[in-house]
């Protein structure tokens, strides 16, 4: 990415941090990896927990800025602490990502990520939004990166025609309405 410093190894340094509270997570959070790889953004999917592991979380999110990180997506079940708790420790934008469960469907989730007291958003996602927490990161680092910018509009710009192209008939002709 222009006007970011490399890592000695040659790797760029990510980006977006994704950070789950648990492995289980992954399979959700593995769809906001792709979205980003999809769109050339260099990312981190990492699991730390604000229950299980708060000081290797707190340690993650002070040292994140610095390494690089500009956007967060926070992604945790049932009493989700973890996007509220990322955001209480850091100024850098944080993606709550509310994940699916099984008693209560992810609507534990979603209240325990979206109440955020006044002073310290999380931009909350979709219950299992994963692709939106992926494409909000995407926008929000688009106003710095015109390069991020192209693929995003290039991402809309090939959804719309999928979209028109899905509802054309055999003969490729739009479908009529019944
Ligand atoms: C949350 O508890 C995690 O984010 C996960 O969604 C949920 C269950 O975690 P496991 O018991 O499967 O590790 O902290």
């Amino acid at each position: 990415m222009a006007g970011r410093s490399e890592e000695k190894r040659g790797k760029t340094a990510p980006m977006v941090g994704i950070i789950g509270g648990s492995k289980t997570d992954f399979p959700v959070l593995e769809k906001t990896v792709m979205i980003l790889n999809q769109l050339g953004i260099p990312n981190e999917l990492v699991v730390l927990s604000a229950h299980r592991t708060p000081d290797q979380l707190s340690q993650y999110i002070e040292q994140a800025a610095g390494r690089g990180i500009e956007v967060i997506v926070a992604g945790a079940g049932g009493a989700a602490a973890l996007p509220g708790v990322v955001a209480a420790k850091t100024h850098l934008p944080v993606i709550g990502l509310p994940i699916p469960t099984e008693n209560l469907r992810g609507l534990d989730s979603l209240l325990s990520i979206v109440q955020m007291p006044k002073g310290v958003p999380v931009a909350t996602v979709a219950i299992g939004g994963a692709e939106n927490a992926g494409l909000l990161a995407a926008q929000i680092l688009a106003v710095r990166y015109p390069e991020i910018r192209d693929k995003v509009i290039q991402f809309r710009a090939e959804q719309t025609r999928a979209v028109l192209e899905s509802s054309r008939g055999p003969k490729n002709e739009p479908t009529k309405p019944r």
